[in-house]
């Protein structure tokens, strides 16, 4: 059975693709070449018919004038449709009315697949979409050059962010993410049915990268899905998203794990800017390599500014998206800067595992990272010490006898440590500047949402 005859399609046989469409540039005129992708816009003129041409790399426009390519080229570019898979051979030609001044001229067009009609366009700006129609139909909305750009712009964000870390010993490990317990607290836990037992979908790493330091290996990091129950849908919560985590030992302070995270940061910004700067450019947005230190504000402070500005906030309360909001405004006012951090939270609004600072009564040596009025980063020096790890775990109201397999190591000597956790698509969202955090997950999970 000829499969390809019955979908009316041919096989890609011996052809090769030979470039990417942003490679189609003037100075190869004259060459042959072989480009492969989906139809992207199609214009039929008649006796002309234009096609642009969609790959990983972008657009390029490719000419069909009757006159000059082959009866069968001419009769094949009639089938095409919207999104119809085809590998085009043809010559380079100079042609400055193009957007790249060059098109392809084919020899031959072969097309490789069909695609029915569309659910929704992939070709940008013509009718604006909701959102939650784009994520129904994620797979075709994700072609679109401007939503795959996002992604590529995090791929380059994780990819030097772990560069970086590599560079600087850090050992990337994989930690289980069915746990028996919750690390942040049980608010937002899932729960699963693990055989006969009880478990739980992990909120954090948290309790596995520490007792990894006190295995021994110095600085680890991880980047993986984590799962957290919030049962409101907001613009910037979902209920998997990839969790960006470090953890070094041997560190002074809490100012160690803030300098690490700021210098990386800011290498992972100037390499993303230099390798994604076409991505960058089409949506528009001018990386800007912050400066290091960033800005340092203790917790007391941030609620006084913003009791100075009317709001009514206390120590004991956590910010609000209001004071965040205000906060986004008020932070590049006073410091110049976007990237602000925000040190000493109190012991009550932090996890059990947080040390408590011995200069700030009531304090924790622990800090957010806001980022245009955003919390992206938690983190923090953690307490090492296990006497004191089990007073606080029972100050929280939590049994230590449940924490046994996350306490007792503390007993056999842990180096003294901290890390942090920074959310992946919260940093895409805020360096994007985009209005859902939805956007920059590629298949987002919420309240509503388990499929595609
Ligand atoms: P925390 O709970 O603050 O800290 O989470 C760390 C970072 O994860 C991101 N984040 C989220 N992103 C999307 N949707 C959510 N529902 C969501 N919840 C959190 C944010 C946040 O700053 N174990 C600590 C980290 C540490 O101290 O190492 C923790 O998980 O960007």
């Amino acid at each position: 059975m000829d499969f390809y005859k019955q979908a009316g399609v041919e096989p890609i046989g011996d052809r090769k693709r030979t470039h990417l469409s942003w490679q189609i540039t003037p100075d190869i005129a004259g060459q042959m070449v072989t480009l492969m992708g989906w139809v992207h816009i199609l214009r039929d003129k008649g006796r002309i018919k234009f096609l642009v041409l969609r790959d990983e790399g972008g657009t390029i426009q490719v000419t069909i004038p009757k006159k000059k390519v082959s009866e069968e080229v001419f009769e094949t570019a009639g089938h095409l449709k919207p999104e119809t898979v085809v590998a085009v051979t043809g010559e380079v030609v100079e042609a400055p009315q193009a957007k790249a001044g060059v098109e392809v001229i084919p020899t031959e067009i072969r097309i490789l697949n069909t695609a029915e009609p569309l659910p929704i366009d992939v070709v940008e700006g013509k009718v604006s979409i909701e959102l939650d129609t784009r994520l129904n139909n994620r797979i075709l909305d994700l072609r679109k050059p401007r939503v795959n750009a996002i992604f590529r712009i995090q791929h380059a964000l994780v990819r030097f962010s772990r560069e970086f870390l590599e560079e600087r010993g850090f050992v990337e490990i994989h930690t289980p993410k069915i746990v028996a317990e919750a690390t942040e607290g049980g608010a937002n836990l899932f729960e699963i049915q693990y055989f006969e037992k009880k478990a739980f979908l992990a909120q954090s790493p948290q309790f596995y990268k520490q007792l990894m330091l006190l295995a021994g290996f110095g600085r680890v990091f991880e980047i993986a899905p984590v799962f957290r129950a919030e049962k409101h849908n907001t613009r910037r919560h979902i209920n998997e998203y990839t969790s960006f985590d470090f953890e070094m030992a041997w560190i002074s302070g809490v100012e160690d794990v803030m300098q690490m995270e700021e210098e990386m940061l800011c290498y992972a910004f100037k390499r993303t800017a230099e390798t994604a700067a076409r991505e960058l450019e089409l949506l528009g947005v001018d990386l800007q390599v912050p400066k290091t230190p960033f800005p340092r504000i203790k917790y007391v402070e941030v609620i006084d500014l913003l009791n100075a500005e009317g709001k009514e906030i206390s120590i004991h309360d956590d910010l609000d998206p209001e004071s965040e909001r205000m906060l986004g405004e008020l932070f590049p006012e006073k410091f110049g800067t976007s990237l602000v951090f925000i040190t000493h939270y109190p012991l009550e609004l932090r996890p059990a595992y947080t040390m408590p600072s011995m200069t700030d009564k009531g304090m924790t040596e622990s800090f957010d990272l806001t980022y245009k009025g955003m919390e992206i980063t938690t983190g923090g020096q953690r307490i090492h010490l296990h006497d004191l790890l089990v007073e606080r775990f029972r100050a929280k109201g939590f049994n230590p006898d449940h924490f046994r397999f996350y306490l007792d190591p503390f007993r056999y000597g842990a180096p003294p440590h901290g890390g942090l956790g920074l959310g992946v698509e919260r940093l895409t969202m805020q360096l994007l500047g985009l209005e859902n955090i939805r956007e920059a997950a590629l298949l987002p999970r919420d309240r509503d949402r388990l499929t595609p």
